[in-house]
């Protein structure tokens, strides 16, 4: 019978090319091309119209059963493909748990950061909340507002980096006063401000022409030198032990009234005298003083009701004393020999 052969070559060349399949596309393809709605197979089944109804019965069951073999044989080779592609994935995917791992290292922070965190805790336990500002500022913050006007030679001491006339890289952190007493409004203020700063100095071993400063500002009724003072040295003996001595020595600024200088005995010879100190056996560690009554009164506080205290610490030099280092210009290399060594210290 001519339909019946035809089902015969059409299941077995079904069934050789699924067994060829290589993919799961591939027998997709090869179901919809034996089993489709244009395969061999509904050709036969559309004929069928055309027959006895006894040879429709026959060739209707066997065509259905010819569908029934192909779908099977394409379930089948889809399973032997998927578990020859799992297979594929455990052999080539298989960790060796045995190996030596990868090590990660372990960075450090940073003896400037370090310093920073070290010097918040001490002012915060004494009062303090942080504040910063921006470190590009503009000339009337920077200078202006703190009695420093245009032409003024104290400029010369810290020449920046302009961006404009009017907009500079900070030389200090000291506009952060200025903009701490105009947001506070007459209201006490009791800030720490660290910080990056700018200066056209020369790289030497203490010099950077960047480096960071925190600022410290009290204004309140009734602040005499005297708290300024305590304040000072309860610092110093907490961030560098009572070994190191301290000395305060008059000094120029034109924001503060009067103004003092702060010296810690040199932490590299004892301040008997080497090239760190420059044979002078101190190291300046802040400049400090009270707040000038023209600051007060630019930024809307009546010098004869409030006064105030304000310091600039420098973070780098207070980091080499507690440390010992040697040179400023290590904090900023990224060497990893010379950062190793704070590892582990709190
Ligand atoms: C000032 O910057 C003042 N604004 C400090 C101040 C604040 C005085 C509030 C009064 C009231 P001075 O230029 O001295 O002051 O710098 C303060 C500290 O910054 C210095 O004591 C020193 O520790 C550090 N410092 C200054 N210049 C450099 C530099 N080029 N590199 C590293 N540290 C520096």
């Amino acid at each position: 019978m001519k339909e019946e052969e035809q089902l015969q070559l059409i299941e077995k060349d079904a069934l050789s090319k699924v067994n060829e399949a290589k993919n799961q596309n591939d027998l997709n393809d090869l179901r919809s091309f034996y089993t489709g709605k244009k395969s061999p197979l509904s050709d036969i089944l559309k004929m069928m119209a055309n027959l006895a109804i006894e040879q429709k019965k026959i060739i209707g069951k066997k065509a259905n059963e010819v569908k029934t073999r192909i779908e099977e044989s394409i379930n089948a080779r889809r399973k032997e493909l998927e578990e020859a592609a799992i297979n594929y994935r455990l052999q080539n995917e298989r960790i060796d748990v045995s190996l030596p791992g990868k090590t990660f290292k372990v960075g450090t922070m940073h003896p400037l950061t370090r310093t920073i965190e070290e010097v918040e805790e001490i002012f915060m336990g004494m009062g303090y909340s942080i504040a910063d500002g921006p470190e590009v500022e503009i000339d009337k913050f920077n200078f202006e507002m703190l009695n420093v006007p245009k032409g003024h030679p104290a400029r010369d001491m810290q020449d920046s980096f302009y961006i404009t006339e009017n907009y500079l890289m900070r030389t200090q952190t000291s506009p952060v006063q200025v903009r701490t007493l105009l947001k506070k409004k007459g209201e006490p203020v009791k800030i720490l401000a660290p910080g990056k700063v700018y200066r056209r100095d020369d790289d030497d071993a203490t010099h950077s022409h960047q480096f960071m400063q925190f600022e410290g500002l009290v204004v309140d009724k009734n602040i005499t030198m005297s708290d300024l003072k305590g304040t000072l040295e309860l610092f110093v003996k907490k961030m560098f032990g009572s070994s190191l001595k301290i000395r305060f020595k008059p000094s120029y600024f034109p924001f503060t009234e009067p103004s003092v200088e702060v010296d810690v005995s040199c932490f590299k010879c004892g301040g008997s005298g080497c090239p760190i100190c420059k044979h002078s056996g101190w190291i300046e560690l802040l400049g400090a003083g009270m707040v000038h009554p023209n600051v007060l009164r630019e930024a809307g506080y009546d010098p004869e009701v409030y006064q105030g205290f304000a310091f600039g610490i420098g973070i780098e030099r207070a980091t080499m004393m507690r440390h010992g280092i040697d040179d400023i210009r290590n904090f900023y290399l990224n060497d990893q020999r010379f950062l190793n060594q704070f590892k582990g210290e709190n």
